[in-house]
């Protein structure tokens, strides 16, 4: 289509430098015949000239005036030979001399009217007496605009002195013939002309109507943004690894709708997009998406996987910031935000935008009125290095610390029956970091209090936002931690339901001297109806005794024990035998790490009750 356009467009210009050119070329070729004609008239002129002189130069030999006062005869005939010259063309031919007071006076006229003999003539003095003092012939032009109307002197020498002046008047309407032919064709190139003005004209208007009709079929009316026709055009041409993705929505806009009136609403989806518009930059590309949800795709400048985590934050404070205003009424809202920082680790345009509208939907679970950024990590790129304690604690700060679930199902029914909660960093780059890689580093430190006091409050979140099973890992430590503990209880007291919904996966179980204190604080936490679980039960030196001392509701399973399973007879037989001590205890067991079909049909032949691992579900930062 486009092609075609062009090839429109080159032969309407084309056409139009033709009609130029030719407009041109015949004011060329006017000028060009009105040059030729002078030059025959004044070669004519010229031999008549030269003719004359001869004339002259036969009968007088000495001063013409005086030969030509004596002899009147040779004067007539001298004047009937110029009048033969004269004709509709030279008009006047005539012989002057000048006298002793430098005035012109007539040796012979070529008219036939009487003779002028000696009567003075006025003529332009200066161009005379040039031509008696050079004694070269002079063509003086009066050349009118389409008439010629040329003099031409020829000096008349005698003896080296200039004695007279043949002056040849002739004059043409032949330039005024050629402009009449020309004329129509002139008038034809006014009117192309005018057309062509026109055609352009019309060719403008028409541009930009269907720019406008464009525009406004990809223009949201009401915020200016960009609508999803738009979003269409784009997926066809974007180049998507040049940006990241953001994805918005207002939070409790129906709310506003409800209590404010549809009106305000529209004024509030308007305003918010002005907000946005003003945090982001003229390559940046705002799309309203949905209703009250905009798609803002930003371009990558720097090699910061962080821009649009901070155009983000940008965004959602200027929005919480703002004072919306309806009707002499303040409104404030809060909006949330879900981010794709790496779309080219995407298989299309559209899984990265619904990877940001999956962060969305994490944000407005876990609370609304915020940036919710995770990637899908680039599986070549698996830097294992640990991070340090400044790492975590700005990871903590930075609200860079969350969960991951993966669901635990139900070995007979299927059914997910609850999720194991994991923590995940962020870090700087984007990356999702796995606790082995920062963990040991603070271990022991209060920043390892944060993080669990973090990983607590995200899943307690989780719990009251969807109503979901899940089971949190706690060490030891974490029970004899005042504050943490101090947490769990406040909470379970807090929010009734919550217990039910909860498991405290134990990490480590080793009698340690506090052993009495925790044994006294999981009862307690038991008693609001919390489940109790042993994690990695069977590897290092698995001391039984602890079934006597904790309140256990579920045992899980190493891992190892379980990864080879299908092959190892050792393994399946300590296996066996756990699963029939959790059987005579009436304890509920998990096998974890079921990474094959074959581990999960053996793990079903010994009959354990739960089953989790990554051939069953991946751990995802989303509970769908
Ligand atoms: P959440 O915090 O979960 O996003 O809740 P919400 O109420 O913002 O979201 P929900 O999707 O439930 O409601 C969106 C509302 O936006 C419903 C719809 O009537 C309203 N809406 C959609 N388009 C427009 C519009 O152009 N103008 C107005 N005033 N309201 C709109
Ligand atoms: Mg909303
Ligand atoms: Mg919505």
């Amino acid at each position: 289509m486009r092609h075609i356009q062009k090839i429109y467009g080159f032969i309407f210009f084309s056409i139009i430098a033709a009609i130029i050119y030719l407009f041109f070329a015949i004011a060329q070729i006017q000028q060009t015949l009105n040059t030729n004609i002078e030059n025959i008239f004044i070669a004519e002129a010229q031999s008549f000239a030269q003719n004359i002189n001869k004339e002259i130069h036969k009968y007088i030999k000495s001063n013409p005036y005086k030969e030509l006062k004596k002899n009147p005869k040779l004067q007539k005939n001298m004047e009937h030979t110029l009048s033969i010259l004269v004709n509709h063309a030279f008009k006047y031919i005539f012989v002057l001399y000048k006298d002793k007071h430098g005035n012109y006076r007539y040796l012979l006229d070529g008219s036939k009217e009487k003779s002028l003999f000696n009567q003075r003539l006025s003529v332009k003095k200066e161009l005379w007496d040039k031509v008696y003092e050079t004694q070269q012939p002079l063509i003086v032009n009066q050349k009118k605009l389409d008439n010629l109307w040329i003099t031409y002197l020829k000096p008349v020498i005698v003896n080296n002195k200039t004695e007279a002046i043949i002056a040849i008047d002739f004059s043409t309407e032949l330039p005024q013939n050629i402009y009449n032919a020309i004329e129509p064709l002139d008038r034809i190139f006014i009117y192309i002309f005018i057309a062509i003005g026109l055609l352009i004209f019309i060719l403008i208007y028409q541009t930009y109507i269907s720019m406008k009709v464009k525009k406004e079929s990809i223009t949201d009316p009401l915020t200016g943004a960009y609508n999803r026709n738009y979003l269409r055009d784009l997926l066809n041409h974007i180049h998507i690894a040049d940006y990241q993705i953001i994805m918005l929505d207002i939070d409790h806009f129906k709310q506003v709708n409800d209590h404010y009136g549809h009106k305000a609403g529209d004024v509030i989806l308007a305003t918010t997009a002005n907000i946005i518009k003003k945090e982001i930059r003229e390559n940046d590309i705002l799309i309203r998406f949905g209703g009250e949800e905009f798609l803002i795709f930003i371009k990558k400048s720097s090699n910061t996987i962080y821009l649009a985590y901070n155009v983000a934050q940008r965004i959602r404070k200027a929005i919480q910031l703002y004072d919306f205003l309806y009707d002499d009424k303040e409104i404030h809202i809060t909006a949330s935000l879900g981010i794709c920082c790496k779309p080219e680790h995407f298989k299309n345009i559209s899984q990265a935008i619904k990877h940001a509208d999956e962060m969305l939907y994490t944000a407005k679970r876990e609370g609304r009125n915020q940036v919710i950024s995770t990637i899908k990590s680039n599986p070549l790129k698996k830097a294992a290095e640990i991070k340090s304690i400044n790492d975590v604690k700005s990871a903590l700060e930075d609200n860079r610390i969350f969960c991951y679930f993966q669901p635990i199902y139900n070995a007979i029914s299927g059914n997910i029956s609850k999720y194991e909660a994991l923590v995940r960093m962020e870090d700087r780059n984007g990356s999702i970091i796995l606790p082995g890689q920062f963990i040991e580093s603070i271990m022991y430190t209060n920043i390892y209090n944060e993080l669990t006091k973090n990983v607590l409050e995200n899943v307690f979140n989780k719990i009251q936002k969807q109503k979901v099973s899940i089971s949190a890992n706690l060490n030891f430590s974490d029970i004899l931690d005042n504050n943490i503990y101090n947490l769990i209880i406040t909470e379970l007291k807090k929010h009734k339901e919550l217990a039910s919904w909860l498991t405290i996966e134990l990490l480590e179980y080793e009698l340690i001297e506090e052993i009495a204190i925790i044994q006294k604080r999981l009862f307690e936490i038991k008693e609001y109806g919390v489940k109790i679980a042993i994690d990695d039960f069977g590897s290092g030196y698995a001391n039984y005794s602890i079934f006597k001392l904790l309140p256990i509701d579920i045992l899980k399973i190493d891992g190892s024990l379980i990864r080879d399973i299908d092959k190892s007879k050792t393994s399946y037989k300590i296996t066996h035998s756990i699963t029939l001590l959790a059987k005579e205890l009436g304890i509920t067991t998990v096998a974890e790490f079921v990474h094959s079909a074959s581990v999960l049909e053996t793990v079903k032949r010994l009959e354990v009750d739960e089953l989790q691992g990554f051939y069953l579900a991946e751990p995802s930062p989303v509970i769908l």
